[in-house]
């Protein structure tokens, strides 16, 4: 029978607690740990089953989880890999001292790389595969490996080493513009694009991008695309870069999807750039917490080789108790001390531990290294993070910041920010790391590469050989796919017959086409954040499966019905669930994979609007320079068509967010024609023609009847395709010309110029033109290049931007309403000029529907017929008074106060 709880102070009983505690040390003592562990499961068993709580603990002890006698011997030769990582460390070094020396403030990290030097190289000699044989395929890309950051120097003196860079390379580090060719700060695909493949020096990116890869890779294969293959992904990650939410936030997916080809490696050097990243506790302890709760393997490497033998010798347990105790800010001042410090501070808390280092000089305190310093000990943890068992894994490695760069860096508080090294420390640098370099080569700071027959260059290449080449290296072999013809989307030109639609739905209809295509179909890839309902997407579900690693092992409750929830080990939607930052992620694999895979897949990643940019602003910038291909959908787009939902959801200024990405190219079109003039281009430029660019595009829930493609009848017209490409087409000339005034209007808001063009007509007999403008930003940004042309070529003849050529014979002033802010259309300003006259959303939303939500932001057809009077009566083409009277007439109140403040 079950006892009720009584409050039970600390001990009840001290002294039954310490007989417990006495057989547990008998146990430990006679037969060893693993029977005491096997005795704690089996006693956590029963008290489970009697009722007791049982203290839950996410943490093992402050030691390697790896004990000595399960470790492996070392395969390399030590002592010359030794050689090589110091040489890539004072190459590295050399980099950004000698770039501050010439270009004060030019910038660039030393103490990183001093940290995470053993861990790379380790895994560079070892581990990371530059390319993998397959038995069919050939040849196939090698590991992928996410490097932190701002350890670029590091692995840009290794490719040095390696004879992939020169020294004029090292010599232009963040010297980007000179004659000769430089390298970037950090890792960058767009301006490094045979070398870096995954942008990481935004902190949480390189962590949820490594996730979403390794799933992504899983995919691929699952779903037959790419062969099966031992490939890991690395991802190297700061302790402070632990904070970001993006981090650690899509942890359970890595462990759910059962991801054993990710490795995390977290290089715990304690600090990060202003101090220390947990200085009153241990960020070792806390990341080991929340790995496990999610269901990684950890591993710990906390302490070298040097300290296996204090920690056999110590029978008082008072090692693990002190190792303990100490907190982050105390280890971190253990490093930045010295020898005769750490036995006083460290050893002398406890009598028995100063005894147990009675017999060692300062010298070999202080030599006595982190784990994650200790090549044996990282070894071992990536030959165990190589075993798969069905779980990714994360060894938390703890380190040094500014490990070996004297008193300027090491531990210092200011570790992060050191770019200087006097010469006097370089000195000693240079007799640490054994190089034979001169006084005055010191002090200089050459780079230095010993000789291709150096045993050190022989040594290097062998191993890269048996790696199967070199990394980071971002090869893209061509690929050979034609964009299908545009009548692949008849069903889109044709337009809806009278019915009303969305332009959402003709999305639909166009996706579904393309997937239907035999040569395209399987590489097109649907990401959705939990909206396909929304969308009307569902349908996909059981025709394509939704991708389930397990397949699924459930009987859906709407198994009865025909569009059932289908998931499938060979699914090709991505379902994410609702993570704008997680599905951006697997856009980011899914649109880089035609250079990281050799397979040009085309995601389509279609999510509610507001949640895009605003979002996940930073992850969309690291999808550019990745040099990302494919759609990012934005759906439930506008500020008033999205009726009902308000402030949080109606998205008024996605496009003006995107228009921020130099490869984006954004477009807005009202009808489904538009739309697919638009996809079968991008598909075309993008996969066909390769270049580096992607696409945002608006699609909008309000349905309307979708009207064919003017002139389908006869094909096609290339001058309308044009025009949509480009930006903008007359789509509906005044009846009764000629007209008076342009009127401009794109997506759901088209409708409503076309509606003003005819109460213009009607009532005010006022002649109007209406054009579709699918593109503000395509055509500004080809009004910027001409404009900069001219600029640059002053003696010729100027050219004419399109948008100014094709109003210069337009009479009358131009009236452009959006569901956008104002600065959406205003962008057309420097070629429009005061010819130009916006009305846009500017303004937080509101819970109504679309016709007071327009009338409210004054973008509705009686809006821009209002504001096409008053303008005309300006410019002295109408009675003022009727000008004033329409105001009234419109529903307007002159004095309301501007949606913008309200
Ligand atoms: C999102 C973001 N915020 C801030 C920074 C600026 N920053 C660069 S490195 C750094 C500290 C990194 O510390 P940690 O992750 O521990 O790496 P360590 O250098 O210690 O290995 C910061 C704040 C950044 N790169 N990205
Ligand atoms: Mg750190």
């Amino acid at each position: 029978m079950l006892k009720p709880r009584v409050e039970a102070p600390d001990d009840l009983n001290p002294q039954e607690t310490a007989e417990w505690v006495e057989a547990l040390d008998e146990i430990v003592d006679q037969v060893g740990p693993d029977r005491a562990s096997y005795l704690l499961e089996h006693l956590m068993e029963r008290a489970a089953n009697l009722g007791v709580r049982v203290p839950l603990r996410w943490n093992t002890p402050y030691i390697n989880t790896i004990p000595p006698e399960e470790e492996v011997p070392y395969p390399g030769d030590r002592e010359m890999e030794w050689r090589i990582k110091c040489l890539a460390r004072w190459n590295a070094l050399a980099m950004v001292v000698r770039a501050n020396k010439h270009d004060a403030n030019i910038g660039g990290h030393l103490a990183t790389y001093a940290s995470l030097a053993t861990l790379v190289e380790v895994g560079y000699n070892h581990f990371f595969r530059g390319s993998y044989q397959d038995p069919a395929a050939g040849k196939l890309a090698g590991d992928f490996v996410y490097f932190q950051g701002h350890a670029s120097p590091g692995m840009y003196s290794r490719a040095y080493l390696e004879g992939r860079l020169n020294e004029q390379h090292l010599a232009n580090f963040r010297h980007e513009l000179r004659d000769h060719p430089g390298l970037s700060s950090y890792p960058h695909p767009w301006l490094m694009p045979d070398f870096w493949q995954f942008p990481t020096v935004s902190m949480g990116l390189g962590p949820i991008g490594s996730i979403y890869q390794a799933r992504f890779m899983r995919y691929l294969e699952n779903r037959a695309i790419i062969p099966k293959t031992q490939r890991k992904v690395w991802a190297f990650l700061g302790d402070g870069e632990t904070d970001e939410p993006e981090s650690l936030g899509a942890l359970t997916l890595a462990s759910r999807e059962k991801l054993d080809n990710l490795i995390f490696v977290v290089n715990c050097n304690l600090q990060r750039l202003d101090g220390p990243v947990r200085g009153n506790g241990s960020i070792i302890q806390e990341l080991e917490a929340a790995f496990l709760g999610a269901g990684w393997n950890v591993i710990k490497v906390i302490w070298g080789a040097g300290w296996d033998d204090l920690l056999a010798r110590d029978s008082s347990g008072l090692l693990i108790k002190r190792m303990h105790e100490c907190v982050d800010g105390e280890y971190q001042a253990f490093r930045a001390m010295d020898g005769a410090y750490i036995r006083k501070e460290f050893f002398g808390k406890y009598p028995e531990l100063l005894k147990l280092v009675e017999n060692m000089s300062d010298q070999q305190i202080w030599d006595l290294r982190r784990g994650g310093l200790d090549p044996h000990k990282v070894y071992n943890a990536y030959h165990r993070a190589m075993q798969q068992n069905g779980r990714p894994t994360v060894i938390l490695a703890k380190t040094v910041k500014g490990y070996g760069l004297g008193e300027t860096a090491e531990g210092r508080m200011t570790a992060h920010q050191t770019k200087k090294i006097g010469d006097a420390d370089l000195l000693k640098i240079r007799d640490r790391f054994k190089l034979p370099l001169s006084d005055e080569a010191v002090t200089h700071v050459d780079f230095f590469r010993p000789p291709e027959d150096s045993p050190e260059i022989k040594y290097l290449r062998q191993r890269i050989e048996a790696q199967g080449g070199p990394l980071p290296a971002r090869v893209v072999k061509p690929i050979e796919i034609k964009a299908p013809a545009l009548e692949t989307f008849k069903e889109a030109l044709e337009g809806s017959r009278g019915r009303e639609a969305s332009t959402t739905s003709a999305f639909v209809s166009v996706i579904k086409s393309l997937m239907k295509s035999p040569e395209l179909g399987k590489l097109v890839v649907p990401i959705i954040p939990d909206e396909a309902r929304t969308f009307g997407m569902e349908s996909l579900f059981r025709e394509y499966g939704i991708y389930a690693n397990q397949g699924q092992r459930y009987k859906p409750v709407d198994s009865n019905v025909l569009l059932y929830y289908k998931e499938a080990q060979n699914g090709q939607i991505l379902e994410e669930g609702i993570t704008e930052a997680g599905s951006m992620a697997s856009c980011i694999a899914a649109g880089t994979a035609y250079a990281n895979y050799g397979v040009p897949m085309i995601p389509f990643y279609i999510y509610y609007s507001m949640f895009g940019y605003q979002r996940v602003g930073d992850l969309v910038w690291a999808f550019a320079d990745s040099r990302g291909k494919g759609f990012l959908m934005g759906g439930t787009s506008g500020r008033t068509t999205l009726l009902g939902e308000g402030l949080q959801h109606q998205d008024g200024h996605s496009p003006l967010l995107f228009s921020v990405v130099p490869t984006c190219a954004i477009y807005d079109p009202a009808y489904a024609y538009e739309l697919a003039v638009i996809i079968q281009d991008g598909i075309r430029r993008m996969y066909q023609e390769m270049e580096a660019r992607f696409y945002y595009i608006c699609v909008y829930n309000e349905n309307y009847p979708q009207p064919p493609m003017p002139g389908i009848e006869h094909g096609v017209s290339p001058e309308l395709r044009d025009g949509i490409l480009k930006g903008i087409y007359k789509l509906r000339p005044a009846e009764k010309g000629p007209a008076v005034a342009q009127l401009f209007g794109s997506g759901s808001i088209l409708n409503e110029a076309l509606k003003a063009q005819q109460i213009l007509a009607e009532r005010y007999q006022v002649a109007a033109d209406v054009w579709s403008v699918t593109s503000y930003n395509e055509l500004r940004r080809e009004g910027l290049a001409v404009d900069r042309w001219n600029r640059l070529h002053p003696t010729e003849s100027p050219r004419v931007p399109h948008i100014a050529k094709l109003f210069e014979n337009e009479p009358g002033p131009i009236i452009a309403s959006s569901d956008y802010m104002k600065a959406w259309p205003d962008q057309l300003s420097p070629w429009l000029g005061a010819r130009l006259h916006t009305l846009g959303t500017d303004g937080f939303g509101r819970s109504e529907n679309r016709e007071h939500l327009r009338h409210f932001f004054e973008i509705s057809a009686e809006a821009i017929v209002q504001a096409t009077l008053s303008t005309l009566a300006r410019e002295g083409k109408l009675d003022a008074e009727r000008a004033k009277a329409a105001i009234a007439e419109l529903g307007f109140d002159p004095e309301a106060a501007d949606p913008v403040t309200r």
